[in-house]
């Protein structure tokens, strides 16, 4: 098939699964096209069957908002007329699924369906926001298909939006060849002291991620254990998590890494992975440790569950709870037996459900129901 990919291109978990996607769907033979205002972070634009088309979004001194939105609908629109695409797959409700629409119409009398993936925060935060919510609503109403991340995030739109349209759970996934264990952890030297185990934490470190959950849980985790905590990521809270880690006199015991394009590289360094969050309708991040044998202790909430089953893959605690989230980096971290325990069953988890073999065929079924659908409706 030619598909058109539309994702917001830096960091984030909607940019990833996007850019994963269009590696994996290209890897099995498909043309993928990427129309998007950045090249995406972790997308290599010199891998066959990949082609990458910038969205310019021109300013004018009357412009106060640059029209990203219609610069994007123009962009689809011509990319699928000139490269003959069969659909687009737009990721994340606002505003890549009214771009698309758009485009469709501009494209008439040809139909070219498109289908959107809802991520989370476009559900839970932005769709919800009253400016938003009727928006989101027609967009997701007026997508071709639509599929959610995870069972929560579905029925956390029906009940927020009451759309009428059938919502597909198609998780997120993981290439387990490329995140992979590393039981030796060759290279954790050069992150932390000989000897002292590593935590580590994934972000945008927008406030939703609690990262200062993660030194409070490092300064209780040192009274029992030498541990390291390695932040990776960058955003809003960083100065406050900063800010915390000179409170607690931590500098020495924690490491801020910014930005890192080769997270694959990262994680199997670390013993475990703290996902503090108020919120997250999948967790990429938990899996990407899991598929690297690196156990998750996170939050119970939102799609997480989904995802980690408490005691055997992975520790879910309450929101908040930094002692109770502690205690489970101690209890792994001083119990060998449960330590091999989890980090194997985290790993058999990631590999028998989360695989990109498992879940891109569900994607490519997918493409060809909503395709199919659209020529019936047509003939
Ligand atoms: O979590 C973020 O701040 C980024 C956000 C996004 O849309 O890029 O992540 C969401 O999508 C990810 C990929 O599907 C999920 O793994 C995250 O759980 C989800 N974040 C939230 O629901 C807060």
């Amino acid at each position: 098939m030619r598909i058109g990919i539309t994702c917001y291109p830096t960091y984030g978990g909607s940019g990833i699964v996007a850019t994963e996607l269009g590696l994996e769907l290209a890897n099995r033979g498909h043309e993928v096209h990427f129309i998007c205002y950045a090249n995406p972070i972790r997308l290599d634009p010199e891998t066959p069957r990949i082609h990458y088309h910038e969205v310019e979004v021109s300013t004018y001194p009357l412009f106060q908002y640059p029209p990203y939105s219609l610069a994007l609908a123009a962009r689809m629109a011509e990319v699928a007329e000139h490269e003959g695409l069969d659909l687009l797959h737009v990721h994340y409700a606002i505003p890549h699924s009214i771009s698309a629409l758009l485009a469709q119409q501009m494209l008439e009398p040809r139909k070219l369906p498109f289908i959107t993936t809802l991520h989370g925060t476009d559900i839970t935060l932005v769709g919800a926001d009253r400016s938003y919510y009727r928006i989101t609503k027609f967009a997701i109403e007026h997508s071709d298909g639509v599929t959610s991340i995870s069972e929560y995030l579905k029925q956390r739109t029906l009940e927020v939006f009451q759309v009428r349209n059938p919502i597909r759970v198609i998780n997120n996934f993981v290439n387990c060849e490329v995140y992979q264990p590393d039981p030796e952890r060759r290279a954790q030297s050069s992150l932390a002291p000989p000897g002292e185990k590593v935590l580590m934490h994934v972000s945008n470190f927008r406030p939703i991620k609690r990262v200062t959950d993660c030194i409070r849980i490092l300064h209780l985790v040192r009274r029992h254990v030498a541990a390291h905590l390695v932040m990776v990521g960058d955003g809003p809270e960083y100065s406050a998590a900063q800010s915390l880690v000179s409170e607690l006199a931590l500098e020495r015991h924690v490491t801020f890494l910014g930005k890192q394009a080769r997270v694959h590289r990262l994680l199997p360094l670390a013993h475990v992975l703290l996902l503090p969050s108020q919120l997250e309708s999948f967790g990429l991040v938990a899996l990407e440790a899991m598929a690297c044998g690196v156990p998750p202790v996170a939050t119970n909430v939102g799609g997480l569950p989904e995802l980690v089953t408490h005691g055997v893959d992975g520790f879910l605690e309450a929101v908040g709870d930094v002692e109770a989230q502690a205690a489970r980096v101690v209890e792994l971290l001083s119990d060998e037996a449960l330590y091999t325990r989890v980090s194997t069953a985290a790993r058999l988890t990631a590999e028998t459900r989360f695989s990109t073999t498992r879940i891109i065929p569900q994607y490519e079924q997918f493409y060809q129901e909503v395709c199919e659908r659209g020529a019936a409706a047509r003939a």
